[in-house]
């Protein structure tokens, strides 16, 4: 299987929360390794530069507003199958459907919400990557 990275965020919700660490150690335990991470209060443009390929949804306007109503936590990730395993941990956008023990079912309020991102493709991963982090930031193993 290929190494990989993928961009996780941890959303206003779960930084309000105060599990960060929880979350860190989810990913650690998993054998994702964090090699970039910054917090951040993204103001509306980031966010809305972040999620440009959800302009058209309804819910965008949520999505923003939630996204920069307080810090976020952005962090890359590596590991082998990393993209798909940080979607795994995670659980389903919706917490209530979301599996016992991932992340939105233990720490997630609501689809708005949600307490983290994941990046949901490689190719996805590598634009997400570049809109946060210089490659000059991530520290590779
Ligand atoms: P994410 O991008 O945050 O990792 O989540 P995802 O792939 O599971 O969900 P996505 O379809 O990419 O949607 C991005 C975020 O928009 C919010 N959302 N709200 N009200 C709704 O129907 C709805 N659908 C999506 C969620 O906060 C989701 O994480
Ligand atoms: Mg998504």
């Amino acid at each position: 299987m290929a190494v990989e990275r993928t961009l996780s965020i941890i959303k206003p919700d779960a930084v309000a929360k105060n599990v960060i660490g929880q979350i860190y150690t989810r990913f650690e335990n998993a054998g994702l390794k964090i090699v970039a991470a910054q917090m951040r209060h993204l103001n509306r443009a980031e966010a809305e530069g972040f999620y440009a390929v959800h302009k058209a949804r309804p819910f965008f306007k949520d999505l923003v507003d939630f996204m920069i109503s307080g810090p976020v936590m952005i962090q890359v990730l590596e590991g082998e199958n990393a993209v798909l395993k940080h979607r795994d941990l995670m659980g389903a956008t919706d917490p209530k459907k979301a599996d016992k023990g991932t992340i939105r079912a233990d720490f997630a309020d609501s689809i708005d919400a949600n307490a983290v991102h994941g990046s949901d493709s490689a190719e996805n991963a590598a634009t997400e990557i570049a809109y946060f982090f210089a490659t000059k930031n991530i520290h590779s193993r």
